[in-house]
């Protein structure tokens, strides 16, 4: 039996084993080990999971779009899996497959664990596609808003929760290589940019200073938090979907945190090492964590990348 997918008492969804290097990192060489273990590699200069291999990223940059295609992009932790549940629903009338997962439905080509796509079986799939992606705007699939004809959404998150989120979900990991840093280096490396997927500033803005792209939505998580109706509707005409009442409130009861932690569709039980992923979906959590001194000094930083940006986060 092939070991990635072993089949587990798991509502009938294969398992999906952890991520190994033998299986996913394609190339062993490049592949770097820095402090407290933490595993990555580099391309084009941004630090990456080492399942984003060169090859990967190649299809991901060159596969062929489609005007209905939609690609939610993100820095790691903003909330993108959340927004991808909505995308699913609007696209699907408000009702999620009985037979398939979340997961499985997307098509995040960088990656070469979890549900890994190849260039011809996604060009043969039917209107519309969901594309996944956690690249930076030089990076993005396709080549980005401007030589694609898909539909782009990126979602942010304040840093700090973001942050703190990522702490944990990194921590431990095989994709990471168990990394055992305590709180303060995760801090002290993330605001360097030393983490997979690089420096959320720069991540964040690189999409920020595109947003007026007629294909280009840019979302915040802490809008979807507040005002799920409007954003959902936001996104909706973004899609040029026209929801009645009934499905708007299918939508808003589907995408909870409780019911999207709790339903097979949607909770990730099928991948191993995604246990703790539905953590707490709050604004603010981040103050569990940071001392005052550390949150100052995030602070001092934020405003320095932040000066002159109209960019706003709610923090709590
Ligand atoms: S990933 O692994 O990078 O794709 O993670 P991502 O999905 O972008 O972000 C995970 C965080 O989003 C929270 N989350 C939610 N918040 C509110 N409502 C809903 N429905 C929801 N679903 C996921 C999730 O709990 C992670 O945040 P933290 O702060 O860790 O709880």
């Amino acid at each position: 039996m092939n070991q990635e997918h072993q089949a587990v008492p798991t509502g009938g969804q294969p398992r999906i084993g952890e991520y190994r290097d033998d299986l996913h990192a394609e190339t062993l060489e490049d592949i770097q080990i820095g402090e407290y273990g933490y595993k990555f590699r580099t391309l084009e200069g941004l630090m990456l999971p080492p399942y984003v291999t060169p090859s990967r990223y190649q299809v991901s940059r060159t596969i062929a779009t489609r005007p209905d295609d939609v690609c939610y992009c993100s820095f790691p932790k903003s909330g993108s899996t959340w927004l991808a549940n909505i995308l699913y629903l609007i696209l699907n009338d408000g009702v999620a497959a009985e037979d398939r997962t979340l997961r499985s439905c997307l098509h995040w080509m960088e990656s070469s664990w979890t549900y890994p796509r190849g260039r011809e079986e996604v060009e043969t799939l039917p209107s519309p596609r969901i594309f996944k992606s956690h690249m930076p705007y030089r990076m993005a699939l396709a080549g980005g808003p401007e030589s694609s004809h898909c539909k782009y959404i990126y979602i942010a998150r304040n840093p700090k929760d973001v942050c703190v989120s990522y702490f944990h979900f990194e921590s431990g990991k095989a994709w990471s290589g168990k990394y055992h840093g305590p709180w303060e280096h995760w801090l002290r490396i993330f605001l360097e940019g030393q983490v997979q997927r690089g420096n959320w500033f720069d991540h964040v803005l690189s999409w920020w200073e595109h947003r007026q792209a007629k294909n280009l939505l840019f979302l915040r998580y802490e809008d979807l938090k507040r005002d799920f109706e409007g954003q959902l509707g936001l996104i909706a005409r973004y899609l040029g979907r026209d929801l009645s009442d009934e499905v708007v409130a299918r939508i808003k009861n589907a995408t909870s945190f409780a019911r999207m932690k709790t339903t097979p569709f949607s909770n990730h039980t099928q991948i191993s090492d995604f246990e703790g992923f539905f953590r707490k979906g709050e604004i603010g959590s981040w103050k569990d964590q940071f001392t005052v001194a550390q949150s100052e000094e995030f602070d001092r930083h934020y405003r320095e990348r932040m000066a002159g940006q109209s960019l706003r986060f709610a923090f709590e």
